[in-house]
């Protein structure tokens, strides 16, 4: 009876908060100049565009590790024109329809790979939702706070904007959608 009830509460509550939304943005990624995506890493929210731009050399961007490709985003033949662009979009049919390891989508460039001139882009479903379970509350303010002053932390310990370490400014995020729900 008593679980029952917690259970009833937790979905009258889900009823009750807030969608998770979030207004979309574009990230820029420079393709060279030299054997290098910069950053290699990124991470986004999902609905977010990623926007390569050619700085000088012969490259290009496809999904995939190892130099195979998946299939899921490529940006053509590789090429040396400078101020090239390419742009793709994370949406949520994307990521529904591909779904990779913890949402990271890696990619190379087919020339280079070999060199190391890898990257990827982590798309984040539902911002400040640290456990998985598709809502932001308690546990995941647990999580942050149990982090609280570390370093090299990733988004998942409490690192919501990607800096690094996990402080005040990550702390005012996850508050800031805090009670909110996702899918
Ligand atoms: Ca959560
Ligand atoms: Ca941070
Ligand atoms: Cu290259």
């Amino acid at each position: 009876m008593r679980t029952y009830l917690a259970t009833a509460s937790l979905t009258i509550l889900a009823a009750l908060m807030p969608p998770n939304v979030h207004a979309q943005t574009t990230h820029f990624v420079d393709v060279g100049p030299g054997f290098a995506f910069t950053p290699a890493d990124i991470v986004i929210q999902v609905g977010d565009t990623v926007e390569w731009t050619w700085q000088g050399g012969f490259h290009n961007v496809e999904s995939g590790t190892g130099g195979i490709h998946d299939e899921l985003f490529r940006s053509g033949e590789p090429t040396s024109v400078t101020g090239t662009v390419y742009a793709f979009t994370f949406d949520q049919a994307f990521v529904n329809e591909n779904p990779v390891p913890d949402n990271v989508y890696n990619y190379f460039c087919v020339v280079h790979v070999g060199l190391g001139m890898t990257g990827s882009v982590t798309v984040i479903t539902c911002n400040g939702d640290l456990d998985g379970d598709d809502a932001v509350g308690l546990s995941d303010l647990a999580i942050l706070l149990a982090n609280y002053n570390s370093t090299n932390s990733g988004y998942f310990d409490g690192d919501l904007d990607t800096d690094g370490d996990v402080d005040l400014s990550d702390l005012a995020i996850l508050l800031s959608v805090y009670g909110t729900t996702c899918g």
